[in-house]
């Protein structure tokens, strides 16, 4: 008789459950590859590598379009934005700062993928001029969720929460501040409009990672970029490993 859960594989005895567990092994283990891969690259030309994960509509573009205007005579920055279709963000940030290289990875070539993973990268990276590089920011595709699983060799990880979005949700996706280096509280200059508590923010990500970064920032205003950019000029090229 079948089992009830219709988990149970007939042939070879192994669960589909089981199998699951092994896919998801394969899909880290040649993700894990490709990541080293990129990792290596990374350092072989002397580059830092920021992996920025967040909902969509947390304000990622919209912070990468000040970024890179600020950064325009600074030092050399490079942007890899990944959507499931449009190339609308890498434009954005095109004809914000001219000159700035800045490539999009389209995900509907990859299954239309909620994440981008090790494998688009290291695809994508033969259209960034690594002499021209110092560092490489990485927007993610938007999504809390999926992103934090999959390390693509960068240095760091910076989550983004919007004010709109609602002062529950570090809690409520616990893996993603987990993973990141830096939280950055966005759109501060909403928050008369919004019930957003950021010290209760900023308590419940330190219970899930004592030592997170925190900044609060609003890329309407101007608040808190400084602090930001400081953050970007102080990168160091430690690598972080994210078995
Ligand atoms: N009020 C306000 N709006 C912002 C801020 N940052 C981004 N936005 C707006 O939020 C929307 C989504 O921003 P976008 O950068 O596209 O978010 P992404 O999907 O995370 O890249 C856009 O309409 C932006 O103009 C901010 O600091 N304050
Ligand atoms: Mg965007």
């Amino acid at each position: 008789m079948a089992s009830l859960s219709g988990r149970h594989h007939p042939k070879d005895g192994t669960s589909n459950a089981m199998k699951k567990i092994e896919i998801n092994k394969d899909l880290k283990g040649e993700n894990q590859e490709y990541a080293a891969a990129n990792r290596e690259l990374f350092l072989k030309h002397g580059m830092k590598v920021v992996n920025i994960m967040s909902s969509p509509g947390s304000g990622k573009t919209a912070l990468l379009e000040k970024t890179a205007a600020h950064f325009q005579d600074k030092l050399k920055l490079a942007v890899l934005v990944g959507d499931i279709s449009t190339n609308r963000d890498a434009e954005r940030i095109k004809l914000a700062a001219g000159g700035v290289q800045s490539e999009q990875i389209v995900t509907e070539k990859y299954g239309s993928a909620c994440h981008l993973d090790a494998r688009m990268i290291s695809e994508a990276l033969p259209r960034i001029d690594f002499a021209q590089t110092d560092i490489l920011v990485i927007e993610n595709v938007g999504n809390l969720v999926c992103p934090a699983g999959l390390y693509l060799g960068e240095d760091k990880r910076v989550v983004l929460l919007s004010v709109p979005e609602g002062d529950d949700k570090v809690k409520k996706y616990p893996v993603m501040f987990r993973e990141a280096e830096l939280l950055l509280i966005t759109k501060m200059d909403l928050i008369c409009a919004c019930d957003f508590d950021p010290k209760k923010v900023e308590a419940e990500a330190r219970e899930i990672k004592g030592e997170i970064e925190v900044l609060r920032l609003s890329a309407k205003t101007g608040e808190g970029l400084a602090e930001w950019y400081q953050w970007i000029d102080r990168l160091e090229s430690r690598a972080t490993s994210y078995e």
